[in-house]
Formats: C-alpha cells, structure tokens, sequence
C-alpha cells in the first residue's frame, strides 16, 4: 500500500468485483462523510443521505452537473461503528457493465472519492479495530483459497481462532511479568531472596506456542497447495496422466520421445486439499539444448515435489536410469512408483509399483486412493488454530526463544531484571502477531498483498 493510504480520514472507493463484464458489479465506498457525498450523487439524493444504517435505498447514479444517468443501483448504506471499515460506508451493486463502471468511477474521483489502493478498506478496519491482524490477514486468505478445506481453515481464522489462542498465551505471559514486578518493585530484604515463577504458567505457554507452531507445515500446504510432480524416462505416459488427472487433453501427448520439454502445471483439489499438480520433461541424456534446459528445469520441479509420481513404462521394462531413480527415493513416504501401460503390458508390476493405465484409466481410482491417503496421512487440519503466514510463524519462534532464554537465564540463577526482558520481548513479538504492537512496515508489505476493494 502507498504511503498516502494511510491517511485514513479522505473518502475512499473501488470496485470489490472483477473489472469484467458481469450481471452485477459491486463498488465500495468509505471514508467520513461518504454518505452525504455520495447522496449528492444519487437520485433520490434525500433518501441516501438520510438512510438508516444497515439499509438498501434504490436508486441512480448521476452526474450532479450534467444530470447524466450513469446507472440504476442499490445502495448499501453502513454507519460508523457498525461496518466493515468502522466508517461510513456505501455499496453500490450496479450492473456489472465495464463502460457503466468506469464512468461511475470516473464520476467518484472527480467528485473527491480516491481509488482505494489494494487492501486499504481492511487496513482501516483494522486501525478502527474491527479486526485483529491474524483476522485481517485471514481475509485475503479467504479470497485467495484455492480449496474448501483452505477456505474453512481461513474462515477459522477470520473468527478469531488464532487470535484467542495468542491472548491465552499472553495472560500467562502477563501472569509472569507480574510475578516478576513484584519482585522489582520491592527492595530486596521485604520480599524472598527468590521469586516464585510459576513453572506451570510457564511450561504451558511455551507448549501452546510450539503447538501453534507445528501448524505452520500445514497451513502452509492449504495455502499453497500440495506440489505433486509427474516424473520418469521419455515416453512413459506422464502427459498422458496429466490429462487423464485434468479430465482434459492439456498436454501435448505422442509417441515422439521427448514430447514435452516445458513443464507444465495446474490446480487440482484431492479431499478438499489443493494440489498443483506438474507435468514435466522426460528424463534421459538429450543432446538437444532445448530439451536439456526442459529437463535441468523438470529436476528443479521434482526437488521442490511434495509428492512424486515415478512412471514407468511397463512396455518397455525398467532401464538402469529408471533403476538409479527409484534407488534415490524409494525411501521417500511421498514417492509413488507407477507401472504405467498396464493394458499393453506382459510384465507383471514389480513390488511396490501401483499398475496403471493413463490410457484405459486401469487403476486410476487405486492412484488416487493412494495420494488423497498420503495428504492426509498426518496432514489434517487439526481443531482450532491453523497459522500459515511466515510472519506470525517467525514471530512465535521469536517468542519461544525469548521463553527458552528465560528458562536458562533462571536455572543459571540470572538477575531477575535481566530476565524480565526476556517475558516482555515474548510478549511483545506476540503483540506484533495480533497488530497491538506494530511498525508501519509491516501494515505496508502486509496489506499491498491484498486485492484492491478488500
Ligand atoms: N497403451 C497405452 N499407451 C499409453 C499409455 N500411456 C501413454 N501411452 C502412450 O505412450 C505415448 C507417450 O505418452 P506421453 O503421455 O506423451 O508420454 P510422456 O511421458 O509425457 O512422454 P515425454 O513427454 O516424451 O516425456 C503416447 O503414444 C501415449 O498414447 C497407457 O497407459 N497405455
Ligand atoms: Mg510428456
């Protein structure tokens, strides 16, 4: 977000809804005074401006010079506190017709309603707080999900679930500072020589953030989808159960060896997981540059895979290279050997390999039986908090040392006035989680992620 945004006095607008064409468009307006300006806009003028909050006045669009009809609406009126921003806030549902929505826009900013830059009516909401930062940060989560196990963990999030569990943490953290003031406060011959620290305060909030903590993995694979890579020799069917994965003919399939060089990679979603899935270059000793270059990049892609697909084909048998690959990773949980070809093959599928046909589609739901098993082997998304933002999850290792400095500082039998800082510097990184603690930088880099109109 530009620097200007975060003035948070003017009034502001944009379209929530994509620039195209569509039976409805949504625009968002927001900022004191929006209601009275944007009444001066809109016929009838009277009825807007006087609207109750949490009501729907039908009427135009106009331009007040020209008396112009821009467009037929419902309007959405909201007052301060009681909206999304805690402002005065418009919503106009107008015809999703792209000229109509430029000239209503053109219209706006004329009139004083500056374009909204990306994430800035959730920024307000947040400095009005209406939401937290874990909350606000869930709302782009939400709009971005790619699955609906991804978009319930967001909406968990948005309901405060994280939230809940860092003030837990934080009032055994303030029970501890409190603990430890006293003994401050106090000169030393009017309380114990040694301050009581509640271990178990201390024991609990340290396990409630490693167990946030070891959500991060899982959040992360809601969020960006769990890598499933198609890999083998040339010619050994991958494009083949791409398309068959896809349902449609995607990727270019032939006989030819060395068909595809480019990868290639699409969204799929397994048990409610998403999945980005990848075809790639086939493996063997080209000379060709092109194709080299196709596979340097498919090795790249197989590294980062969480899952590996390995096809063989079972035509042809397996080759030393196919024998080199599997002896890498057979002992990898996420490596899944296939004998492709099936319905031509005479050869029986040695151990361990799934027999498949990417063309009769033989043993396909077997194949997916067995990666939806190993997403979800251990990958569930547990009950309650889920985080998935590198931020938060380097804020609470931040904290957790902080605690783990605590604890030695106090088994060495340090000052309690050294150690004290150790208490507030957790506290302060969970603070910064929440947003009650906070620099400007964050709310810049954070909230530029977000669509503009959110
Ligand atoms: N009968 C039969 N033919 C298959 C099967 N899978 C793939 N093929 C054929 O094998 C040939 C190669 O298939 P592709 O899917 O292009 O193989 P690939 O692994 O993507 O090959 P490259 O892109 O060259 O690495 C094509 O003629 C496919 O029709 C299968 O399960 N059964
Ligand atoms: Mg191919």
């Amino acid at each position: 977000m530009n620097k200007h945004s975060y003035n948070r006095e003017d009034m502001i607008c944009a379209l929530a809804t994509p620039m195209a064409e569509s039976a409805l468009a949504v625009i968002r307006c927001s900022g004191p005074g929006i209601i009275e300006k944007c009444a001066s806009l809109f016929k009838p003028g009277k009825s807007l401006a006087e609207a109750a909050g949490n009501t729907i006045v039908y009427g135009k669009i106009l331009c007040p010079e020209t008396g112009r009809v821009l467009d037929e609406v419902l309007a959405s009126v909201f007052r301060a506190p009681r909206s999304y921003t805690g402002q005065d806030s418009v919503e106009f549902s107008c015809h999703g017709s792209l000229p109509g929505l430029q000239a209503i826009l053109a219209l706006f900013q004329e009139q004083g309603i500056r374009q909204a830059s990306p994430g800035e009516f959730t920024f307000r909401a947040f400095l009005n707080g209406k939401m937290d930062l874990t909350r606000a940060e869930a709302v782009q989560e939400i709009v971005s999900a790619k699955s609906s196990a991804s978009q319930s963990l967001a909406m968990n999030r948005l309901s405060g679930a994280i939230e809940k569990e860092i003030n837990r943490i934080k009032d055994d953290l303030l029970g501890l500072i409190a603990a430890v003031s006293i003994s401050l406060d106090y000169p030393e011959d009017e309380v114990d020589d040694k301050v009581v620290i509640d271990s178990e305060k201390l024991e609990r909030a340290g396990d409630h953030i490693r167990r946030l903590l070891a959500t991060y993995g899982t959040g992360q694979m809601y969020r960006d989808g769990v890598r499933l890579v198609l890999t083998g020799q040339t010619n050994a069917g991958k494009s083949s159960l791409f398309n068959l994965i896809l349902r449609e003919e995607r990727s270019i399939v032939s006989d030819v060896h060395g068909t595809t060089r480019d990868y290639l990679e699409s969204w799929i979603s397994l048990g409610g997981i998403p999945v980005r899935l990848f075809d790639t270059a086939g493996l063997r000793d080209a000379d060709n540059p092109v194709e080299k270059e196709g596979i340097r990049r498919a090795g790249e892609i197989v590294d980062q895979a969480h899952i590996i697909l390995y096809l063989v084909d079972g035509v042809r048998g397996m080759t030393v290279e196919d024998e080199e690959f599997l002896d890498k990773h057979k002992e990898d949980p996420f490596f899944i050997p296939l004998w492709n070809k099936a319905d031509l093959s005479q050869k029986e599928a040695p151990k361990g390999f799934l027999p498949l046909s990417a063309v009769t589609a033989e043993g396909f739901e077997t194949l997916e039986k067995a990666v939806s098993k190993r997403l979800l082997e251990g990958k569930l998304p547990p009950e309650g908090a889920v985080i998935d933002s590198l931020r938060q999850k380097e804020l609470l290792e931040e904290a957790a040392d902080c605690l783990v400095r605590f604890r030695e500082g106090m088994e060495q039998g340090m000052p309690m006035d050294v150690l004290s800082e150790d208490l507030r510097n957790a506290l302060n990184c969970l603070g910064e989680i929440t947003g009650e603690v906070g620099t400007e930088d964050i709310l810049d880099t954070m909230f530029s992620r977000f669509c503009v109109g959110k």
